[in-house]
């Protein structure tokens, strides 16, 4: 069995302990006729809606989940989605599957359309909407660097508009830090591969991997001003046109909703004053600084109108407020410029972004940053690059209400530093992680924003050499992070993560992790994981070839004792485990996992076990209640010496803990305090989809 488990574990680092580095990671008239011209709008305010279309809406969801099932939790932004997996389609259905790699299980739900030319998936609109959201991938070119194509969208069968999909922000391959070729081997063939068992350059015949080599970030989305509100009945038909260069198009979702008038600030520093041009056609990143340095002066606002601006380096942003008219109306698009000589931060790119001074520096205060997106460009991971959407240190500070797209980690901050709010953001399709407190952030919130499809964290609190502590992640929404956790928490202290929903992992983490590991300073106070739902996690780790658990509680470089109180969480359709307690291999007699203490929470479904414990340690649990549980209900394992006092993990039924599955109940006397029930890798059972609690 030993020899077995240790096989299963990685020889070498390998991606999952990649190295990490900081993401850095004229006046009303003229006003009104710019942006009415050269944002394209065409807004009707007022006028009638279309009658409704006649038939039931295609199902609504929540990250591809009855929203029943997650009232009250993950972040509410008047966003509809619906699955195209629900909708009206003359395509072909593909998955559901968590298979790594694979278009499905990077989908909303694990499942999506495709459509090839003249194929169509059309929406019904369960309420009003005048703006919608399609998430899709098309097809890389053949030597990387992506194609673009067209999507036609009707509705009601008029109203024809094109929108260009673009795959220049997907189809990454290979391993850390990934690459946009989909034709290379193994970029370090030094390094344990799962692939062959082996480490490729020290293995005769040297072994061959069929390419492309482990593509992934399949996904991308755009959103679409419609230009009038449709009354709810009305149909929304996206079609592939013939002649389309995109071979297959995926269709995952559609989200709609009804967008705010354009928010207009008469009493500011308009950046158009300063000479900024929302053409998007010349560069006012300059303009933006003049407005920057004018505001600070007169203590006045600065205003961003409709229109897209032009931004391809950073704008250093401290005791100033920048309010744009929303963000579907002003637009501030980079493209990434390669630097001639890299800069002292070690930058060899510059990307648009709004950043904080410094913390060595001492940091910038009082920025209030709301209503505009930012559009960045970023396709490849650099992980010295400075192309986040926000970054730097701000403190006393708050981040409302934008739009993050195509930038490397939507908000990278370097602390330390302290109270900074950030609310109702959409950050969507990044590189790497949605949003990152790195090194000392405290006393700060995130909280009802949406993150889909980062290329690691969803969320992070990262507590290098210097401690998170009394920050809260709470109503966020994160789904389907492409590699990493929906929600990982790193070191630090008395911090907390409530009221999220979190959806799809896809590999190399899972829903929620605790981990000591990428230097960060030991867990010490407490951690309050409160009222969370997790759906479709416990995730398969391919580098153990083991499947994880929607919440995985991970010992790498330092034990865990901190008191981490797991309380109201629901853990829902788990792949494999709902909860995983581990230490790694060659540490798992150094480090334990002890004070972890699990109370009200419902597990829904699991692959396997409801605990997978996988360390010496402890953990207490108290109304526990599962069902639909495919193995044993706790699969115990200890830190693997077998020895006749049992595993050197302790369970503690303090209560009320009920149900199980085929082998009995989940808790069962049995297994208690430390019964050995260690299996590696138990049959995984398909769990039915969630459902009410009676
Ligand atoms: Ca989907």
């Amino acid at each position: 069995m030993q020899r077995s488990i240790r096989e299963a574990l990685p020889r070498s680092p390998g991606p999952s302990e990649r190295s990490r580095r900081p993401g850095r990671p004229r006046r009303t008239a003229a006003l009104a006729a710019a942006t009415a011209a050269t944002a394209g709008l065409g807004i009707v305010f007022g006028g009638p809606a279309l009658a409704a279309g006649g038939s039931a809406p295609t199902a609504v969801t929540r990250a591809a989940i009855d929203p029943a099932l997650v009232a009250g939790r993950g972040a509410n932004l008047g966003v509809v989605e619906q699955e195209a997996e629900n909708a009206a389609t003359n395509g072909t259905v593909i998955g559901p599957s968590t298979t790594a790699y694979t278009l499905p299980a990077e989908a909303s739900g694990r499942s999506a359309v495709n459509l090839t030319p003249g194929q169509y998936v059309e929406f019904t609109l369960p309420s009003a909407a005048n703006a919608i959201t399609v998430r899709y991938s098309i097809p890389d070119a053949a030597t990387g660097g992506g194609i673009t194509a067209p999507l036609a969208v009707t509705v009601n069968g008029h109203e024809h508009r094109t929108m260009t999909l673009t795959s220049q922000y997907a189809w990454l391959y290979n391993e850390y830090p990934f690459s946009n070729d989909p034709n290379a081997g193994p970029l370090h063939p030094d390094w344990w591969t799962t692939e062959c068992s082996c480490v490729p350059d020290q293995t005769t015949p040297t072994p061959v991997f069929p390419t492309p080599f482990r593509p992934n970030h399949f996904y991308d989305e755009q959103r679409l001003l419609l230009g009038r509100t449709y009354a709810a009945g009305s149909k929304i038909r996206l079609t592939v046109p013939a002649g389309s260069d995109a071979t297959t198009t995926t269709i995952d979702l559609m989200d709609s909703q009804l967008v705010a008038a354009p928010k207009i600030d008469p009493i500011a520093a308009n950046v158009l004053f300063f000479g900024a041009d929302p053409t998007g056609r010349r560069d006012s990143a300059d303009a933006f600084d003049r407005a920057v340095a004018f505001a600070q002066k007169t203590h006045l606002k600065v205003y961003v109108p409709p229109g897209t601006f032009q931004v391809n380096r950073h704008i250093i942003v401290d005791n100033v407020t920048i309010e744009g008219a929303g963000s579907w109306y002003s637009i501030i698009k980079g493209h990434q410029v390669t630097l001639s000589s890299p800069a002292p931060d070690g930058s060899i790119h510059a990307g648009v972004g709004f950043y904080g001074k410094d913390a060595s520096a001492g940091g910038s205060h009082n920025v209030h940053l709301s209503g505009f997106a930012i559009e960045g460009d970023v396709r490849e991971r650099i992980d010295t690059d400075q192309v986040n959407g926000i970054g730097g240190a701000l403190s006393d500070s708050t981040i409302d209400g934008l739009y993050i797209h195509h930038t490397k980690v939507g908000m990278w901050f370097d602390g330390p530093m302290r109270n900074l709010k950030i609310t109702n953001n959409v950050i969507a399709d990044q590189i790497a992680d949605g949003i990152n407190f790195h090194t000392g952030v405290t006393n700060s919130l995130a909280q009802n924003n949406s993150i889909r499809n980062t290329g690691d964290d969803g969320l992070a609190m990262w507590s290098q050499t210097t401690a998170d502590s009394n920050d809260t992640f709470d109503h966020n929404t994160v789904q389907t992070p492409v590699l990493a956790n929906g929600i990982a928490i790193y070191g630090g202290g008395d911090d907390t993560v409530s009221n999220n929903l979190v959806a799809d992992p896809i590999r190399e983490g899972s829903g929620l992790q605790v981990g000591s590991r990428f230097d960060a300073v030991p867990f010490t106070g407490h951690l309050w994981i409160t009222d969370n739902t997790t759906v479709r996690a416990g995730t398969y780790e391919l580098n153990w070839n083991l499947g994880l658990g929607a919440i995985w509680i991970y010992a790498l470089q330092s034990s865990i004792t901190a008191d981490v109180e797991v309380t109201g969480d629901n853990f829902l359709d788990n792949t494999y485990n709902a909860i995983m307690l581990v230490a790694d291999f060659p540490v798992k007699d150094l480090y334990s996992i002890s004070n972890i203490h699990f109370s009200d929470v419902k597990v829904d479904g699991t692959g396997t076990s409801v605990l997978s414990a996988r360390a010496a340690g402890s953990a207490t649990f108290q109304n526990v209640v599962a069902r639909n549980v495919g193995a044993v209900g706790i699969n115990n394992c200890g830190s693997f010496h077998f020895t006749p006092a049992g595993s050197e993990f302790t369970v503690t039924d303090l209560g009320g803990n009920s149900g199980g599955g085929t082998t009995g109940p989940w808790l069962a006397p049995w297994e208690l305090p430390n019964t050995i029930t260690c299996d590696d890798r138990p049959p995984v059972v398909p769990p039915p989809p969630p459902s009410a609690w009676s």
